[in-house]
């Protein structure tokens, strides 16, 4: 039987690695589309990697970008896939408020150029596309939890590029009969997450910390919270979203919210590290002030832990706030109900937010402490 045969953008992202590491385990051929760096960027797939005269590759990737149309269709007309998974996208809330018209052209316009590319080519019965939506439609949010029927509210810059994108998703669907469906994921996160994204900030941040190569972070907005799963979890979401009969939109979520101040304490406890916050706004601080020395000498190391008391005692001030992080405007909380796609897809999370911030400052623990940090001059 021939190989399914699956597009997906922003392969090199999150998600796109866990996705491609799937789908290849259940035989599919993945064809990936990266952009050109100046440096590697395949970090997070480099252990799929093909070299590219290998007898038929289950990994291919191409040159590409979501602004660049004819680009998109010529792979597209190449490849002629089965599945398109769209996860390519400029996915950093804040900095959409920095590069709004750039958010604009890549996160909305950018999908409909892949399904313009769908139809041009004749595709509109052979491919469906899966369309990477986010809790942040919902933003402003009119109802707790958040479903697929819950009025969208969008914040930023980046959460109106991806209205659009969801909205055309849903007119190609309805005008073309695409098989076009929208996952309306909420944060999900792994040891893979992007550095500036809040969990791996901290999560980097408490190893470094407890490592003795960081003072403290700085972090924005304390109080929000958010709904936090696994990504390993929501690319089989996004896998089952693709093979039912019919084309339709999901939430997929835990429907547990978690303040970003509590996620903190999450971070810090897994190494045995209590901490308490104090002051307010600006002046909200966190501070050391308990160990268990067990804790810490089981998942950081007997080597690191005298510093680490000497720190407590002398010098126990590890968060502070710089308002530069802070949002023009924010979304406060997203939790999310999954009630349909377990009832429709069977989908349910296996990770639980502790399971996972345990994973993620483990796995950043182990990463630092075999990092060499090579900062050479160069004049
Ligand atoms: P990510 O780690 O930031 O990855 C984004 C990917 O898109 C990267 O491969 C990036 O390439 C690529 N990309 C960015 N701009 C591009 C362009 N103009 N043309 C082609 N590729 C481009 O994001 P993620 O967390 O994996 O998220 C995947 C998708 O799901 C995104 O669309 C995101 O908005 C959406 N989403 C994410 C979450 C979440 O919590 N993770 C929740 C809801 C929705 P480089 O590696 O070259 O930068
Ligand atoms: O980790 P974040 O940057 O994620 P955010 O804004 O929720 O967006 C992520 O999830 C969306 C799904 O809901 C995706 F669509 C999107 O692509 C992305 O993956 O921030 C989470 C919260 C915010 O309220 C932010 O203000 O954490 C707050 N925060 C506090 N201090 C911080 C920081 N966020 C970042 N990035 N860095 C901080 O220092």
């Amino acid at each position: 039987m021939c190989k399914k045969k699956a597009i997906i953008t922003g392969i090199t992202g999150q998600d796109g690695a866990y996705l491609a590491e799937y789908l290849i385990s259940k035989n599919y051929i993945v064809h990936g589309i990266k952009r050109r760096s100046s440096i590697f960027n395949t970090e997070r797939i480099d252990h799929l990697y093909q070299d590219p005269h290998v007898k038929n590759p289950n990994l291919i990737l191409h040159y590409g970008d979501l602004t660049d149309s004819m680009n998109l269709t010529r792979i597209l007309q190449e490849v002629q896939p089965d599945e398109i998974y769209n996860l390519a996208a400029m996915s950093h809330v804040g900095v959409s408020f920095d590069t709004p018209e750039y958010t604009a052209n890549a996160d909305g316009i950018g999908t409909l150029r892949i399904l313009e590319a769908i139809r041009l080519l004749n595709l509109v019965k052979k491919t469906k596309i899966y369309q990477a939506s986010t809790s942040e439609l919902y933003g402003l949010v009119r109802e707790i939890p958040q479903k697929e029927t819950t009025p969208f509210y969008p914040r930023s810059p980046y959460a109106v590029a991806k209205l659009y994108a969801y909205w055309i998703t849903i007119n190609y669907r309805e005008a073309y009969k695409m098989h076009a469906s929208n996952g309306i994921l909420f944060n999900h996160e792994s040891p893979i997450r992007g550095e500036t994204f809040v969990t791996r900030k901290v999560t980097r941040a408490v190893s470094r910390i407890a490592l003795g190569t960081q003072e403290k972070v700085f972090m924005g907005n304390l109080s929000s919270k958010r709904d936090w799963g696994h990504a390993k979890d929501y690319v089989k979401g996004m896998y089952l979203i693709l093979q039912q009969e019919e084309p339709d939109d999901y939430v997929l979520a835990t429907g547990i919210a978690t303040e970003i101040r509590d996620f903190i304490k999450m971070a810090f406890l897994e190494i045995g590290i209590k901490i308490i916050f104090k002051g307010k706004n600006i002046d909200e601080k966190g501070y050391m002030v308990e160990l268990d020395k067990n804790l810490f000498e089981k998942n950081v190391g007997l080597k690191y832990l005298s510093n680490i008391v000497k720190r407590i005692k002398n010098n126990n001030l590890v968060i502070e706030v710089d308002s530069s992080y802070f949002r023009p405007t924010e979304v406060d909380i997203l939790v999310g109900d999954a009630s349909k796609a377990y009832k429709k897809l069977g989908w349910k999370p296996e990770y639980n937010i502790k399971s996972l911030v345990s994973e993620m400052v483990k796995s950043d623990i182990e990463l630092f402490k075999n990092k060499v940090i090579n900062r050479k001059k160069y004049f």
